[in-house]
């Protein structure tokens, strides 16, 4: 794959600030160079620095004097470098791109970016996880984030998402408890990103309605390889509104051109310590390399007659509508092409909000969405600290905007003339428009004022029994290792115990698997279900990652072990295939650099073993030459051959392969001369060898 380098990082997200640097830098006259061309330092009201190294004293070794301006703002400012981390999705990661408009949607609505097929519209996109600190590792069991910001011409449209398409609650006014569950304990401060304690399964055990969110947060879908090979959902139902005013319901999907792609848990941890910052060093280097993420967006539309006829509610955010009852239409593709020129500046003090829609998208009733509404708009005060935070250039539209705001913290655009409100008889600023603006959805509404749950809402066991019958047998045994991983860590038996009578409901087998994991005796009885589960609804493959596999390795990377004497035909061969594939391939030596191959050339390697693992890797190849005593390698090929993936060897592995434990099965394979790399790259497009699991299980 063509290698470009990445666009210039300069955008007027960040050409503001920028620029002013410039001009503090480089202003004119007054000041001048200090050396060359580098610009004079100057504190932040443009006065030259002449000494940045030393406060000012009295004699070498005096007190400090209260009259040093220069330190007294240097430390000022950056005493106040942070800002409050975001209550939940605090550790993200964001990339700029584009929306490409392919399928016109102007019958059922009227927003302008759906009207015209080939319109592009600017995005900036955020993944996060949700449970962790600003500074947590990015493996950690979780749900991630997925919020996109489309600089529409008719304003922001903010799509808030995940990468799981169902939440955990139905109403928003238990978030916080949600939220305070999962996160660290109060009193101990710890476990920090993880849900595997008690008060996380404490709330999950006695609120039902979030199994079926559990089943897919036990899945392989809370720990994926990158966000680049992640779905994302809008999760609740939205409206589309035409330009006659009339309604279609709407659920948002976004679609990983490159197949979805999770790790194994142990991997993860293992990923963790290695790299804490795997996935957004993921995204950057691709990024970088000019292998831009897509996804395409797909939408499920439909009317009020399948709403009425679907088994569920439609407003219920902890269910889906299977793909293959209401498949997805691809509307438009989104490209990340350009990382931000400073994290702060964008993906720190980037404000989504769901009530960003432009007109012709609008909202459902769902209790859920209502809630987020109303919510979005607090959070950024609290963080940004002002209500001017659409002044942030990333905050702000991208289409001509006016209105009568002024004032307020750190403005930095007022409205001009003499009008400040409307109407005015000075002709001045502008008006509110009944065509072009937003107009709500007419919907009827009437009802008795009360604190209720629909009966409608009430079933929270179908969805979950088909969510996990719907994955391979591989993915099941995922589910049941992580609710045991999960489980383990929690100490209060009757907690357990209420888990294993939720998943009694759920599938009877994954509950005795997990309650034999946990050595649990005797089996609890099943929980009481408001609604007793279905056993109708049909098997939804499309819910299952590994049945929807790419067979492709673009996008991931081989890891390939060498050292002194490897052979430098295949190591030729190997990076010509899966470079061909639109793979990256990455050296690991006992030493950065000086590795002596077979035809005499020295190589440098990109990683020193210890630094190295093949956790870093979807796939090795250990071309040696001959034994290697190195500690390193050994778990370099044990953990390969223990994540199911794809090993290729040379002669002179085999006795690294037989110190590691790594047994011949057809995920091993060898690599006698050239010719055989593409034959491991064929194996490969495999993405993992999973039979092998059974084997190590055994
Ligand atoms: Fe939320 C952030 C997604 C329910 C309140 N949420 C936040 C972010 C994502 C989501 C992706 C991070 C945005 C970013 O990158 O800056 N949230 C969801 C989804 C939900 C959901 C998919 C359910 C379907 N959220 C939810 C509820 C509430 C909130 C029910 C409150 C009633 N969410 C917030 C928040 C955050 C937030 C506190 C924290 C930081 C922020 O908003 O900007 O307002």
């Amino acid at each position: 794959m063509a290698r470009k380098p990445s666009t210039a990082r300069r955008d007027e997200n960040t050409a503001i600030i920028h620029d002013q640097t410039l001009q503090r830098g480089t202003g004119g006259e007054l000041h001048q160079t200090a050396e060359g061309d580098t610009p004079v330092l100057t504190t932040a009201q443009g006065g030259p620095v002449s000494d940045d190294q030393n406060t000012l004293k009295i004699g070498p070794r005096g007190p400090t004097l209260i009259e040093d301006f220069h330190f007294r703002e240097k430390i000022f400012h950056f005493d106040h470098e942070r800002i409050p981390e975001r209550v939940v999705h605090a550790r993200g990661y964001g990339a700029h791109g584009y929306f490409e408009t392919t399928r016109s949607l102007s019958d059922i609505t009227r927003a302008d970016i759906f009207q015209r097929v080939g319109e592009k519209t600017p995005v900036f996109v955020r993944f996060s996880t949700v449970a962790g600190a600003k500074g947590s590792a990015d493996l950690a069991r979780d749900v991630r984030g997925f919020a996109v910001k489309l600089y529409t011409k008719e304003g922001n449209w903010d799509i808030v998402g995940n990468n799981i398409p169902v939440f955990f609650i139905q109403d928003a006014i238990k978030f916080p408890d949600i939220i305070h569950a999962v996160k660290e304990e109060p009193d101990r401060a710890f476990p920090q990103a993880a849900s595997a304690h008690d008060n996380f399964w404490d709330f999950i055990t006695l609120t039902p309605e979030s199994m079926h969110m559990i089943m897919w947060v036990m899945s392989d879908r809370a720990i994926p390889r990158s966000f680049r090979f992640m779905e994302g959902f809008g999760v609740h139902t939205f409206r589309f509104v035409n330009a006659q005013d009339e309604s279609t319901f709407v659920k948002f999907i976004w679609k990983p051109k490159l197949g979805m792609q999770s790790v194994v848990w142990n991997e993860a941890l293992k990923i963790n310590g290695a790299d804490p910052d795997f996935h957004r060093r993921d995204l950057w280097n691709a990024i970088e390399a000019g292998d831009y993420p897509e996804w395409e967006l797909c939408v499920q539309v439909f009317d009020q007659t399948f709403a009425d006829a679907f088994d569920f509610d439609v407003l219920d955010p902890t269910k889906l509508i299977p793909e293959e009852i209401l498949p997805p239409i691809t509307v438009g593709r989104l490209v990340l092409d350009r990382m931000p020129n400073n994290f702060f500046a964008e993906t720190e003090q980037v404000a989504f909000m769901t009530q960003n829609v432009p007109p012709g998208i609008d909202f459902s009733n769902d209790p859920l969405l209502q809630g987020r509404n109303f919510s979005y708009l607090d959070t950024q005060l609290k963080r940004l600290g002002s209500v001017n935070f659409t002044h942030i250039p990333i905050n702000a539209p991208k289409c001509p905007f006016h209105h009568f705001q002024q004032d307020g913290h750190m403005a930095m655009r007022n409205p001009s003339g003499r009008a400040n409100y409307q109407p005015n008889s000075w002709g001045e600023g502008p008006r509110e428009s009944p065509t072009a603006g937003f107009r709500s959805f007419a919907a009827e509404e009437s009802g008795t004022k009360a604190r209720l749950r629909p009966e409608s809402f009430a079933d929270h066991y179908s969805q979950a029994r088909q969510f996990y019958r719907s994955q391979t047998a591989t993915e099941q045994g995922h589910i049941a290792m992580a609710l045991g991983f999960e489980l383990s860590k929690v100490q209060k038996p009757v907690i357990r115990e209420r888990m294993i009578a939720h998943l009694l409901l759920i599938d009877d087998a994954l509950a005795k698997t997990v309650a034999g994991k946990l050595g649990m005796t005797a089996m609890p009885k099943p929980a009481d279900a408001a609604i007793q589960p279905r056993d109708d609804l049909a098997l939804s493959p499309a819910l299952s990652i590994l049945a929807n596999a790419p067979d492709s390795f673009t996008g991931r990377k081989l890891g390939i072990l060498i050292g002194d004497g490897s052979d430098a035909g295949i190591i030729k061969a190997l990076r010509g295939a899966f470079e061909k594939e639109g793979a990256t391939v990455e050296l690991v030596a006992p030493q950065p650099s000086g590795t002596k191959l077979s035809d005499g050339s020295a190589m440098d390697a990109d990683h020193a073993i210890e630094g190295g693992p093949s956790v870093l890797f979807d796939a090795v190849a250990i071309v040696l030459a001959d034994e290697t005593k190195h500690p390193a390698a050994r778990d370099f090929v044990a953990d390969a051959y223990s994540h199911c993936k794809f090993i290729g060897f040379t002669a002179g592995a085999k006795s690294l392969l037989d110190r590691s434990g790594a047994e011949a099965d057809d995920g091993m394979i060898a690599l006698d001369d050239a010719a055989a790399a593409s034959e491991f790259l064929i194996a490969c497009r495999q993405l993992r060898f999973w039979p092998r699991e059974d084997t190590l299980m055994q």
